[in-house]
């Protein structure tokens, strides 16, 4: 492990009322001595743990910044060395300033990550809880807030550690046969291997199915708005944002690209995608808006699909009806009700299930709660009810804990076909392996570097 003291600019760079310079490492409090003048007359080595103390960075006589310094002694720190942060003055300038006296000082430039990477290293937090802090930074609701916290706080982890004990428990019981057969005993298993067995692939099966609903709560889901042009999809990505964020025009072909745009819906962000009008093109900007409109809708998990209420149904709404057969997420939504009538709805109503159909004026918002509560339901048809013990596995974290199933499910067969009890504890061994792949007990420096690329500088 490295040993050395590292050193970060943890906010974003620009204006801000506040900038933070960490420091971590065994050299931390003597860079500080160095570049820190408090107020006070204490030194930085005489500081307790924990305090905070006003005062200047100095070079050499000069005065660089007036600033607050928090120090946070070895073990009880984030990273669980000895740490301190300087609260300067938010300009780039400052903090630049601030950051390059710390490597004059011999401090070394943080890699993305680092600080967390060591929090992960001196055994703080395992590599399920620093993968949530990047969840934490990037929660699109306070649903998913919610759910990253938690996962922070262990809750995934102790789950890992509830199937990894049963699954060592299980080795030793079979090691200890191995060691030690008795005659009569070599084939045999202990009669509860079997239910503990059961039991590790339940919690397993629980985890998985609660965890398709935290994916959604996490990452929410994608909706595709799309129509033909003119219906007024540019004007339903406005009315859910409440603001003119796409532009409106009555001019056919505006919308030429494709715009995303995040709205909760009870905790569950969704992702507005507002794409070209489906008609017949002649540029080629155009063509390719209406190429990637067709192409959302394929890949989209909800389709929004908005019609003319105030025009009869053409030959591009029929042919975006059509579209529909195959997908069982969608909403059609009769817009402009403020204006007269046209659209035939009743053939709408033959071919649609009636709960699917929806009138409203995307401008005057007439309607637009009761699509999001439709929006709401079909989610919730799809996942079950948001209910709180929801959990969030990423794509590594999803992979290994399958393969730890099925692993469990070879020895369950194994089990049941009296297979010889060495093959099992191989099974067990790799399943104990990938368990501790998702915590990060066994994990290779690649996977580590892979994972920690991902964070901020200062994180
Ligand atoms: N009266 C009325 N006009 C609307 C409504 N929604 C959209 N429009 C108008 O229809 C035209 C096309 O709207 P736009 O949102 O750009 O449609 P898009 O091509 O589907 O994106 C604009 O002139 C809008 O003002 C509505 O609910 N009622
Ligand atoms: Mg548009």
């Amino acid at each position: 492990m490295k040993n050395d003291t590292i050193c970060a600019i943890s906010t974003p760079l620009g204006i801000s009322g506040i900038g933070i310079i960490r420091i971590s490492g065994p050299d931390a409090y003597r860079i500080l001595g160095r570049i820190f003048r408090p107020a006070k007359n204490i030194q930085v080595s005489e500081m307790p743990s924990h305090s905070v103390h006003y005062g200047h960075i100095i070079d050499g006589k000069k005065i660089i910044d007036e600033v607050l310094v928090t120090l946070m002694k070895k073990p009880k720190s984030y990273t669980r060395e000895d740490m301190a942060e300087i609260g300067c003055h938010g300009g780039l300038i400052p903090l630049k300033k601030v950051l390059s006296l710390c490597l004059e000082n011999n401090a070394r430039q943080a890699n993305a990550g680092e600080f967390t990477r060591r929090a992960f290293l001196n055994g703080r937090i395992d590599l399920i809880q620093a993968e949530s802090i990047l969840e934490v930074i990037y929660s699109k609701t306070e649903k998913s807030l919610e759910i990253s916290s938690k996962k922070l706080k262990g809750y995934f982890s102790s789950h890992l550690t509830e199937i990894r004990d049963v699954l060592v428990e299980l080795l030793s019981d079979i090691e200890a046969k191995i060691e030690f057969p008795e005659e009569e005993d070599i084939k045999k298993y202990s009669p509860d291997m079997l239910l503990r067995i059961e039991k590790i692939i339940s919690l397993i099966n629980s985890i998985l199915s609660r965890a398709g609903k935290g994916r959604i709560i996490q990452q929410g889901i994608n909706a595709a708005i799309t129509g033909k042009s003119n219906a007024g999809k540019s004007s339903l990505l406005n009315a859910f944002l409440k603001e003119e964020r796409a532009i409106v025009t009555e001019i056919p072909g505006t919308t030429r690209d494709v715009l995303h745009e995040s709205i909760n819906i009870n905790g569950v962000p969704v992702n507005v995608i507002d794409t070209a009008g489906i008609r017949k093109v002649k540029g080629r900007i155009e063509k390719m808006g209406v190429d990637k409109a067709l192409e959302w809708m394929k890949k989209a998990e909800m389709i929004l699909l908005v019609l003319d209420g105030n025009r009869k149904l053409n030959k591009y709404d029929t042919q975006l009806l059509e579209h529909l057969k195959n997908k069982s997420n969608y909403i059609l939504i009769i817009n402009k009700s403020d204006l007269p009538q046209k659209i035939e709805k009743d053939y709408l109503e033959e071919r649609f299930p009636e709960n699917r159909i929806l009138s409203l004026s995307a401008k005057t918002g007439k309607g637009i709660n009761s699509l999001e509560k439709k929006i709401y339901s079909l989610i919730i048809e799809g996942c079950g009810e948001i209910q709180g013990d929801e959990v969030f596995l990423n794509f590594r974290q999803e992979g290994k804990i399958k393969e730890a199933k099925n692993l469990l499910l070879k020895i369950r067969e194994a089990i049941a076909a009296e297979i010889t009890i060495d093959i099992i504890a191989e099974h067990l061994k790799t399943a104990i392996k990938k368990v501790d792949e998702i915590t990060g007990r066994d994990i290779s420096e690649e996977i580590l570097d892979n994972i920690f690329s991902r964070f901020c500088v200062g994180k």
